[in-house]
């Protein structure tokens, strides 16, 4: 129920009563539009489900409440501040003065921002990016939020214009998960329907927050304990929404006490799922030994490799070791095992618990490994499930945002449009922000996103933002990308998905893919937010004709007026999507081809779902320090803040906190409520040791795992060091940020 007020509250004060009441219903429906918040897929009529009146949760309700608002940042709040002036406020104050209404410009020398043409803007964009040594020094950022088409679009006009550098925000988020999947089953997504969740035997939820960050999913698993499921937490914190949840679509659910969801909740020490997993794994290689049965033998040996080198190397395990990594009791990972022993269906459900680690990738082949020895892999009601975060990045990523898309992608591009397009791989997230730092890319133009503060060390990164000679940022709302300008800045502002898109050929539609890949159409309906915006689509192919000329073979000038014509050329070149146009208006849309879920294709190079073996790293925590995540609250999308409530860890009016055991809080001699600095230390390429610092911290006695803490992303970003990455999907580290805390007075800093 508080649920219910608090989305209300929040639709109300950002956009009124009378346009709630419009906005709200329209929601995840299927004439309306699709949720700005997270990825979670939509019931499907095909599986006999129907869609509820609000099909939305509290954090939907406040992601429209946010993009929805009335309020509004146009030229003469840029007259009012100058850069300098909101390079001082919080990420939460630029948030909230509202949508940005004319494209705005700031050149060298310049102190604020003024009005330009969209135009001249182009034009401005253009002449920078041609005088540039080449196209290699700039980079095209998109963020997940980003339309097929759009990104379909973007992705076209970087590569004609000569370039892979395409970083995305999945290169933060589930790229260990892409590297992994790809690795092992040959598709870097997941392999499991809606339906397969909601009648597995047995669902792990591990290094994930659903009740904030996926609360349509605790509906999923209410489902799956109505039906007899089990459910597994793999968290240091007891998380609210999977340790009690009410359902607010039922009134039993609002009603009542709420149910608990996770059978079992396993507190695990920060980075030791990957020892966990090894564990279980040797436990059902014993069980198989010691009473036959456990394993799927004929899938392994009809639809596996690698499966003796594996088995060889996880019969061995130092239980020492495991329970030191873990923290969890060996009897509890021997309950966990029994329970995957007696489920015929499961599934693993991830997030960024695990992807955002050292050995992240490594850790989701591990939780393959587990799925493979039980064949969970493409059968009803079992796979692998990597839920993910923003609303289309998955789309984004089929539509070729990626900077080492493969060839066949390449050589379809070619064909559609006759342009020659680059080979050589570009730079991802953090690869870029070095080149940025020695000079090797000058310019940065983002589709949407707040590059600044979502990315590590965020000192460095201002000031390599700042050393650019161009930055373009195509956003909504402001944010701190715009107050670390380069030489000539530009803020060009565009249309959200709630918003309709009056083009030539009449009101535009555009479409998503969310986390189990089906695709679907999304329909604005309010009046946009002001009548200089332009579409994320019109502003890529105006940008494409002044940057390639009249003559550049494409039509861009097509694009804009029919989006149709867009997606008549995804279809000829993105696998899967053929028919787009027709197929994706039916009522639920349709479902990309997944080898793996369809048929236990694995396009790996084994041609087979490759097990693989993997060896955990201990994390060494010196005498008095932690081990600290960061996180989410309950009101923040991202780097966007909605409020200062996290209602469910029952902390309210502050971000500034660090979470913490009470044992540790005594044991380091200090209490709940001091204020402390945290500090980072990070042994960089030279041998040469770095300190990151945040200031005034207040100490908070929570229940996470010993030796472990936690505080909200973006706020604790600058102690991420960007030379901290996942081997191999080169994902900074955001969950194990080794720390100490320097006690401290003054005022706590204002939010
Ligand atoms: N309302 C709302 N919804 C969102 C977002 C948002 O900001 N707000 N963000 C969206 C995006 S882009 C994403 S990627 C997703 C993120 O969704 P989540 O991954 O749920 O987000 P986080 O807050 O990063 O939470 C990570 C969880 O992993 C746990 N964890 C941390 N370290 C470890 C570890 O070593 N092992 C294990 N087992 N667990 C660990 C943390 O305690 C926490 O519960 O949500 C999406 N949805
Ligand atoms: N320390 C730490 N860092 C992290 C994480 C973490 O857990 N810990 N998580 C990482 C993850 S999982 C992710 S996905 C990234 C997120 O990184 P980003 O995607 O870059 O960040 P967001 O905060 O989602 O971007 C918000 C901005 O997008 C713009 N915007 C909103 N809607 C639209 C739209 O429709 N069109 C356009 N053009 N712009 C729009 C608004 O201007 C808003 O300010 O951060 C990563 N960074
Ligand atoms: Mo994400």
């Amino acid at each position: 129920m508080k649920g219910v007020l608090v989305s209300l509250q929040r639709s109300w004060e950002q956009m009124g009563v009378s346009r709630t009441t419009r906005t709200l219903p329209l929601l995840n429906q299927r004439s309306g539009f699709d949720c700005p918040g997270c990825a979670w897929p939509d019931p499907q009529e095909a599986d006999g489900d129907k869609r509820k009146a609000a099909e939305f949760c509290e954090n939907g309700a406040k992601a429209v409440a946010e993009e929805a608002t009335t309020r509004r940042v146009g030229p003469d709040f840029f007259a009012r501040h100058s850069v300098a002036d909101l390079a001082d406020k919080t990420d939460y104050w630029l948030g909230q003065q509202g949508r940005i209404t004319h494209p705005v410009v700031l050149r060298g020398g310049d102190t604020h921002y003024r009005p330009i043409t969209w135009n001249e803007a182009f034009d401005v964009i253009a002449s920078e990016l041609r005088r540039l040594n080449g196209p290699d020094e700039a980079t095209f950022y998109t963020s997940g939020r980003t339309s097929n088409e759009a990104a379909f679009l973007h992705q076209l006009l970087v590569r004609s214009f000569g370039t892979n550098n395409l970083p995305d925000c999945s290169n933060m988020c589930h790229e260990s998960s892409g590297t992994a999947l790809t690795e092992t089953i040959g598709i870097g997504k997941g392999s499991v329907s809606l339906s397969d969740l909601e009648h597995a035997d047995l669902v792990l939820v591990v290094g994930q927050n659903p009740g904030t960050n996926h609360p349509r999913m605790l509906a999923s698993l209410e489902k799956v304990k109505h039906r007899g499921g089990r459910i597994v937490a793999v968290n240091p914190l007891p998380e609210t929404g999977l340790m009690r949840f009410k359902n607010p679509q039922n009134l039993r659910g609002a009603l009542g006490r709420g149910s608990p969801l996770a059978d079992e909740f396993a507190q695990i020490r920060i980075g030791g799922d990957l020892a966990l997993f090894k564990a279980l794994g040797s436990l059902l290689l014993q069980a198989e030994h010691d009473r036959g049965g456990v394993l799927d033998q004929q899938f392994i040996d009809e639809c596996t490799h690698g499966y003796d080198e594996f088995a060889d190397q996880a019969r061995w395990v130092d239980w020492d070791e495991v329970v030191e990594a873990t923290g969890l009791p060996r009897e509890q990972i021997t309950r966990i095992a029994e329970m995957l022993i007696d489920s015929e269906r499961t599934v693993a459900c991830w997030a960024m618990g695990l992807t955002q680690h050292k050995q992240g990738v490594d850790t989701i082949r591990e939780v393959v490994n587990l799925m493979l020895l039980r064949g969970m892999i493409g059968k009803p009601g079992a796979g692998v499930c990597p839920v993910r975060g923003h609303s289309n990045v998955q789309g984004d990523r089929t539509m070729g945002i990626w900077e080492k898309m493969p060839d066949t992608f390449l050589d379809a591009l070619e064909n559609e449009f006759g342009v020659t397009m680059p080979r050589h791989h570009g730079l991802d997230t953090v690869d870029t922000l070095k080149a940025m730092k020695t000079g090797n890319v000058k310019a940065f133009f983002a589709v949407g996103g707040n590059f600044a503060s979502a990315t590590p060390d965020t000192r460095g990164t201002e000031r390599a933002l700042r050393a650019c000679a161009l930055t373009v940022q195509v956003s909504t709302k402001l944010n701190r990308s715009h107050a670390v300008p380069g030489r000539t800045a530009l803020i060009l502002p565009t249309l959200g998905r709630t918003e309709r898109d009056p083009q030539e050929s009449g009101d535009q539609f555009v479409t998503v893919e969310d986390s189990m890949s089906v695709v679907h159409a999304s329909r604005g309906r309010l009046a946009p937010a002001s009548e200089h915006l332009l579409s994320e689509v019109a502003i890529i192919s105006r940008l494409a004709r002044k940057l390639l000329g009249p003559e550049h073979p494409i039509r861009w000038e097509d694009f804009e007026a029919d989006y149709d014509v867009i997606r008549d050329h995804i279809a000829a070149v993105v696998p899967g999507c053929a028919n787009f146009n027709r197929r994706v208006r039916q009522p639920d849309g349709f479902v990309l081809p997944n080898g793996p879920r369809d048929n236990r294709t694995f396009t790996t190079k084994t041609g087979r779902a490759n097990f693989t073996v993997n060896i955990p790293e201990p994390i060494e925590i010196p005498e008095g320090r932690l081990l600290l995540q960061t996180l989410r609250s309950h009101d923040q999308y991202n780097t966007t803040i909605y409020g200062l409530s996290d209602r469910y860890r029952g902390i309210e009016d502050a971000r500034r906190v660090v979470l913490i055991n009470a044992d540790d809080i005594a044991s380091l001699d200090l209490a709940d409520g001091d204020l402390v600095n945290l500090v980072s230390a990070w042994s960089g390429d030279q041998g040469v040791t770095e300190e990151r610092r945040v200031e005034r911290f207040r100490v908070v006695a929570y229940p996470t795992a010993k030796g472990c803490a936690a505080a909200y992303y973006p706020e604790a970003n600058p102690l991420v060091p960007l030379g901290a990455v996942a081997e191999r999907s080169n994902t900074p580290v955001s969950k194990a940020i080794i720390v100490r805390l320097e006690r401290t007075t003054g005022p706590e800093q204002d939010l």
